[in-house]
């Protein structure tokens, strides 16, 4: 990687590789693009430009005059609001997707997509996931992320593409808030633990979910760019994971730092759906022989950071 091309660049983790990949890469070498422009760090520190993903002619030509040789695709629609808006998620994660392995195609660049836990299913095995098994998800952002690892490989086997993906869990983060998805509960339990010292959480008590810290995702990132292409049986998409969790185990490790603090519950059945549909934990093995995933933070290291970062950042 040393010309990188980022889509949705300003989202949940967009905002946070794109300042990532600029201080490993240098900052003139990370092009950061996305539909709209605000002033957080990835969109004022370093190259910027607006892209619309939808917009395959203008993603070529930016990508082309910024001379990328890695393209990070990151838009798409998550699955609360995938399941909200199911034609424009098709058209949306889909059409931005074909777009970006067409520019890495055109190019000749190295290509990077996330899947997620929403690429399982009802019929999938739910206790220590395997890397390899039934994908029938029932929800569209689910039908979109396997038909995108289908299509990723398809472009690897087909042209050649060195293409790469990870199934990403929750993703826990202080920095950009997650928009519309299913795990957000558990990015929004700590912010109100901090603000209000309790939480009303739309996710039973009892569902149990595969969930990340963001350092620890960006790192999976740059670890599986960085890794020998010929060592990787698998390519679209590695499981990854560093922790299982429901939202009473969450509320328990708050509670050790905030010791009131109180959980309650107004089950939305939309999300609690997707969330039942979905693995209890994955088995990461596959990433972690094929190049050496590890995951830094558990729930405990992981709580005691994030309740640290909002507390500076709330004040
Ligand atoms: C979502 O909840 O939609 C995402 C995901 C697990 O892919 N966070």
């Amino acid at each position: 990687m040393k010309r990188i091309f980022i889509t949705g660049a300003l989202g949940q983790i967009g905002s946070e590789l794109t300042v990532m990949l600029r201080k490993i890469y240098g900052t003139d070498n990370v092009m950061a693009t996305d539909i709209r422009r605000n002033d957080s760090e990835a969109a004022q520190s370093g190259p910027f430009a607006i892209v619309d993903v939808t917009d395959g002619r203008k993603m070529v030509e930016t990508a082309k005059q910024f001379k990328a040789d890695t393209i990070i695709h990151m838009a798409a629609l998550l699955s609360a609001t995938a399941e909200a808006n199911p034609v424009f998620a098709w058209n949306l994660n889909m059409g931005g997707l074909m777009n970006a392995l067409e520019t890495a195609r055109e190019l000749g660049c190295q290509f990077f997509t996330p899947s997620s836990i929403g690429a399982f299913g009802p019929s999938t095995p739910k206790d220590n996931t395997p890397q390899d098994t039934v994908q029938r998800p029932a929800t569209m952002y689910g039908i979109n992320k396997v038909a995108g690892e289908l299509l990723a490989d398809y472009y690897f086997h087909r042209f050649g593409v060195d293409t790469r993906g990870l199934r990403f869990p929750g993703l826990i983060s202080y920095v950009a808030p997650p928009g519309g998805g299913t795990t957000d509960y558990a990015v929004e339990i700590y912010y109100e633990a901090i603000k209000n010292g309790k939480y009303t959480s739309y996710i039973n008590k009892g569902t149990y979910m595969d969930m990340m810290y963001m350092p620890d995702a960006l790192n999976a990132i740059v670890a599986l760019m960085e890794a020998d292409g010929a060592k990787l049986k698998h390519r679209n998409s590695f499981n990854v994971t560093a922790m299982s969790v429901d939202p009473e185990d969450i509320a328990a490790e708050i509670r050790k730092h905030i010791p009131g603090f109180e959980l309650t519950y107004d089950v939305d059945p939309v999300r609690q759906s997707i969330a039942e549909s979905w693995p209890n934990s994955l088995d990461a093995s596959a990433a972690i022989e094929e190049w050496g995933f590890k995951a830094e933070y558990d729930l405990a290291k992981m709580t005691e950071d994030m309740l640290q970062k909002l507390r500076e950042k709330l004040g």
